[in-house]
């Protein structure tokens, strides 16, 4: 029996990018570990990376191009399905133009060469893009108003901080090696305070867990500053030397009281006076997730969050920092050099919230075409029921993907592709720490799967672009490291450390010089102002959820958080334990609808509903419910039926959580 264990990487979309150690045997993967070696992740893994072995092994795995004839899916040869639709592609653009063609995608595989999608579509001419990003898009866009960029500390540099504010980031959950972390850092004394509606396992081991009102984090942050100014504990140096818009910032510290903070946010005074001596107690960092940005008022909630940060004095030092997605580690490579953006001449734009709206809305030209790589928007992209609508309106829509999801199952045309250890890559997905890991080939993939490169290749031969994909694997990893190559960061040092640290600032902003107009930390944004904002924070409360009206008939807020097990839609369909829609409910509603444990129900609002098993959390904030993202609709149903497409404040963000609906036994 020929066994080898190779070390790798894990590909999905996580905080942790974890190192691999994989075992093979006579061509097909039997195991994945952890890699021991890996400076971060030091040999532990998830179950959903561990999981990858099932379903690259799956008997499920899509192995052949299919087509839809008369309603159903029938096998065909590759020839036949590139030629098809390669010859649409031609059509539309003699005929139409090349942006009647819409390329939705998002990052369910963090691989270097991923990015050589975009090159398809800009070299063929250019087509209807998404931009902004449901997942993290407020938050990021918010501080690149505020610092110039999204930067975050080195994951060692929680070793210097005094406290650790885990401010809405679901740490067991999604980012393992940061409950680590705390777990090592609390054994030396440092302090966790946990701030989220959900008294989730991070907070059984906080410190001090902070219940607070969904959506109305920035609420809370402008609390604390409020204590802060009172009590003149601000760090009067860093505002006056490197800060633009402090008065700004007054004004509208004082045009809230206290006791209306309190009110608006269910946070007591005495805590928020305790936040208030936990900031200033520096060095404080803060590790904010996700979820609280996505509300109609998510970027002013990252906002106000990086304001407390900046007036406690925690910015720029070792132990402190307003830590988001740190998109240093994106930054790095030469992504442009990979997508060859100069050469479209036509293109147009959707929001990756509303590109159903987008879809359905669409003329001169409408939307012929959507090709669809790295995603599932029939799951994961809200309000479901107009997706399907809009996906079902095109004439031809391509699914590039490994199984037969909710999106490929619409398709016109299913094109099988491969997992993570049937390609060369170097992912580089963490939005959390600065490794990246090489990934080589190991095994052949099943049936007729083909790289998306392979199909990206074989489709632009036919349109006559062919050269530009003529380059081998190897020569596109080295386009995309770009200028690290210069600094001694090649393809043939990564291939042999199997992982190598991103030259990036482990403390960033250490140095003072922001990003800025102004140069300074922006209270004011001057990003904002010349994107038509008026660059002040604001007093911003998340629409859905404080909607009078529409609490009278649907009066519980609903969060759609990412499950435990499953990566987004990935695992469900391989864990039995998993094909069934759980719905978490506070103690109150439980009381208040005579509800217990594995009571059947349906939850619903004016856009959908789902039927499934209540489960009570503990100490949840009251008058919330839980529903994890990421359900196949023959298990019960994404519950993207429930949520909204509306964007965020500033544009490029989602609002999934700010989500009202009403519940009901069955
Ligand atoms: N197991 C698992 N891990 C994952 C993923 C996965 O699918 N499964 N996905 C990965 C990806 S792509 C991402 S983006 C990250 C996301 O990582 P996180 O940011 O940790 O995840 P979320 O599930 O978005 O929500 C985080 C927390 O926000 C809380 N929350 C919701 N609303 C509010 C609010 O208004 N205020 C406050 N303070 N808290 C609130 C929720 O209760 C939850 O505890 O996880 C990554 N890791
Ligand atoms: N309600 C609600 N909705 C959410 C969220 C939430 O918290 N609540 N979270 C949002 C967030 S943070 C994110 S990041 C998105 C994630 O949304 P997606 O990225 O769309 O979700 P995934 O299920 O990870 O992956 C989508 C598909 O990509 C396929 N795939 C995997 N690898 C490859 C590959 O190499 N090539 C190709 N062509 N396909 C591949 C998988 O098989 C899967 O079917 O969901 C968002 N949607
Ligand atoms: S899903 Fe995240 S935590 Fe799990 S193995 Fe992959 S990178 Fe590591
Ligand atoms: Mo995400």
């Amino acid at each position: 029996m020929a066994t080898k264990i190779v070390t790798s990487s894990c590909s999905l979309n996580c905080w942790d990018s974890c190192g691999f150690e994989v075992t093979v045997e006579n061509g097909k993967i039997t195991k994945i570990d952890g890699d021991k070696q890996h400076p971060i992740t030091k040999g532990k893994i998830c179950g959903r990376g561990r999981m990858l072995e099932t379903r690259t092994n799956s008997n499920e795995r899509l192995l052949y191009p299919l087509k839809k004839i008369n309603g159903e899916f029938k096998q065909i040869p590759w020839e036949q399905a590139l030629h098809e639709i390669a010859k649409k592609l031609i059509d539309i653009k003699e005929n139409v133009g090349t942006h009647a063609v819409l390329h939705s995608h998002d990052y369910s595989n963090g691989g270097l060469l991923k990015n050589l999608d975009k090159r398809f579509f800009n070299c063929y001419g250019g087509v209807t893009e998404l931009v902004g990003s449901i997942c993290w898009g407020a938050g990021i866009e918010a501080q690149k108003w505020d610092f110039g960029n999204a930067w975050s500390h080195s994951p060692e540099d929680i070793y210097n901080s005094k406290n650790v504010v885990i401010w809405g980031r679901n740490v067991v959950r999604t980012n393992m090696h940061l409950y680590h972390y705390l777990l090592d850092v609390k054994k030396k004394g440092t302090k966790i305070i946990v701030i989220d509606p959900i008294y989730n396992a991070t907070a059984k081991m906080a410190n001090h867990y902070v219940s607070v009102k969904p959506g109305m984090d920035g609420i809370l942050a402008l609390g604390i500053i409020k204590e802060i100014l009172s009590n003149n504990l601000e760090h009067q140096e860093f505002i006056t030397d490197h800060t633009y818009g402090f008065v700004d910032l007054l004004e509208l510290v004082n045009s809230i009281s206290i006791e209306e903070i309190v009110e608006k946010t269910d946070v007591p005074r005495e805590t928020i006076s305790y936040l208030a001596e936990v900031f200033c107690d520096r060095p404080t960092t803060t590790y904010m997730g996700l979820g609280m940005q996505r509300y109609t008022n998510g970027g002013n909630t990252i906002r106000l969050i990086d304001a407390l940060v900046a007036v406690s004095g925690n910015i720029g030092i070792s132990g402190g920092g307003a830590n988001f997605g740190n998109l240093q580690v994106g930054q790095s490579f030469d992504t442009g050099a990979l997508a060859l953006a100069e050469r479209k001449s036509q293109s147009r734009t959707f929001t990756m919230m509303k590109q159903a709206e987008g879809i359905l809305k669409a003329v001169n030209p409408e939307i012929k075409m959507i090709f669809v790589t790295c995603g599932n928007p029939l799951t994961q992209v809200p309000d479901t029921n107009l997706v399907k609508k809009a996906f079902e309106s095109v004439d031809t829509l391509v699914v590039v993907d490994q199984f037969m999801t909710d999106t490929a199952s619409l398709a016109d045309y299913v094109l099988p592709t491969t997992t993570v250890f049937e390609e060369e890559d170097i992912y580089y997905s963490s939005m959390y720490h600065h490794y990246m890991n090489y990934g080589p080939k190991l095994v052949d993939p099943p049936g007729e799967a083909r790289s998306d490169l392979w199909i990206w290749t074989e489709l632009a031969n036919l349109l006559g672009f062919g050269k530009d994909f003529s380059y081998t694997r190897k020569e596109f990893l080295k386009i995309g490291l770009g200028q690290l190559e210069e600094k001694g960061i090649t393809l043939e040092k990564i291939m042999e450390n199997h992982h190598l640290p991103l030259p990036v600032e482990d403390v960033p902003w250490s140095d003072y010089k922001f990003g800025t107009a102004s140069g300074k930390f922006e209270f004011t944004s001057s990003g904002a102002i010349e994107k038509g904002h008026d660059g002040k924070l604001k007093l911003l409360f998340p629409e859905e959820s404080t909607n009078q009206d529409l609490l009278k008939e649907y009066p519980y807020s609903l969060l759609t958080i990412h499950p435990m097990r499953s990566n987004h839609s990935q695992h469900y369909h391989i864990i039995d334990a998993l094909q069934q829609i759980r719905v978490d409910i506070s103690e109150d509603i439980a009381k208040e609808k005579g509800l217990n444990d594995d009571d059947e129900v349906k939850v619903y609002n004016g856009r959908g509903e789902l039927k499934g098993m209540v489960r009570i959390m503990q100490k949840a904030h009251p008058r919330t419910i839980n529903i994890d993202e990421g359900q196949w609709s023959k298990f019960g149903g994404s519950v993207n039926l429930l949520t909204s497409n509306k964007e965020s404040d500033n544009g490029l963000g989602s609002s999934l959580y700010d989500c009202l609906v009403n519940i009901e036994k069955l």
